[in-house]
């Protein structure tokens, strides 16, 4: 179980911060490799350089164990490049490319290794020991993951999901809110995100053939919408107007791609529905 203690931050007081000389070169790419992570997108301009200053380049072969599970945490870790796998009692759970991070479980929750990491080509990754990773990533990811939690187990496509999928979703989220009226999708245009709503509701319109607005959907709090485009690399298939104020959150589409991948299924077969809703709109 989760103390509350174990998930107090590190003081400032009794940190010394961490610094690991590097060169500009190295600098930009930690700046790249960390830009396409979720887990530092908050950070001010002095935990960015904190963060920096603190990383310690690891490159390890292909074949080389990273993490083992049941050992001690040290580091946590974020992918620059290289492939590897996530095995849990000999099986593999997952896999992490570029941009991908893993590690931080042990060091949140003073927890043995939950998994063993394997390298599975050559790889650069930047590691931030525990000090620093307590210091500073750790509020913002432990508050992010807990107010999300309720909401993710209650959507309904996530119900599937095991609970640390949803905490990496939980990660990736971005809240955006839309007033009365507000055109959050617009039919035709070019996908880039996908939501979920929070809180509210939207009306969704197609263009009919002769022209007129026409109301095909609404939906509310537990729904997504804008995955069509995405998954289909197709313009959006409708307009969305929030009815109402209405709160979401939503996934970029490389996190979309990346995240929902157990559950690309459900929302292609889900997706087939809409045939039939729109053959009765047009009636
Ligand atoms: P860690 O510090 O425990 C191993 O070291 C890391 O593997 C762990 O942090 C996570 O970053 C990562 N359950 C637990 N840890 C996982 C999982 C996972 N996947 C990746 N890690 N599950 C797999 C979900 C697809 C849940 C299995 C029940």
């Amino acid at each position: 179980s989760v103390s509350a203690e174990s998930l107090q931050p590190t003081t400032s007081h009794d940190f010394v911060k961490t610094v690991i000389p590097k060169s500009d070169e190295q600098r930009e790419r930690i700046g790249v490799a960390i830009g396409n992570n979720f887990l530092f997108k908050n950070l001010d301009e002095e935990q960015h350089l904190d963060v920096v200053n603190a990383m310690v380049e690891k490159r390890v072969a292909s074949g080389a164990k990273v993490i083992e599970q049941g050992g001690v945490g040290d580091y946590f870790y974020i992918v620059e490049s290289g492939t590897l796998d996530c095995l849990i009692n000999g099986k593999k759970v997952t896999e992490y490319t570029a941009g991908g991070s893993f590690g931080e479980l042990a060091l949140m929750y003073n927890a043995p290794r939950a998994a063993t990491i394997v390298a599975t080509s050559d790889c650069v990754l930047w590691a931030l020991d525990r000090v620093a990773f307590r210091m500073i990533l750790m509020e913002n990811t432990a508050r992010k993951r807990r107010m999300y939690d309720h909401f993710l187990s209650e959507v309904p496509i996530f119900k599937s999901l095991e609970p640390y999928e949803r905490h990496k979703i939980a990660d990736a989220l971005e809240p955006v809110q839309f007033d009365d009226g507000v055109v959050v999708i617009k039919e035709n245009d070019v996908g880039e995100n996908f939501y979920l709503i929070e809180q509210g509701s939207a009306i969704f319109y197609k263009t009919a053939a002769d022209g007129s607005q026409q109301q095909v959907n609404r939906l509310s709090k537990g729904d997504y919408f804008g995955e069509l485009a995405l998954l289909n690399d197709k313009p959006r298939a409708a307009t969305v107007v929030a009815d109402g104020k209405l709160k979401c959150v939503t996934l970029g589409k490389k996190a979309f791609t990346r995240l929902l991948g157990p559950v690309m299924d459900i929302l292609q077969r889900n997706s087939e529905n809409y045939h039939a809703v729109l053959k009765q709109a047009n009636q």
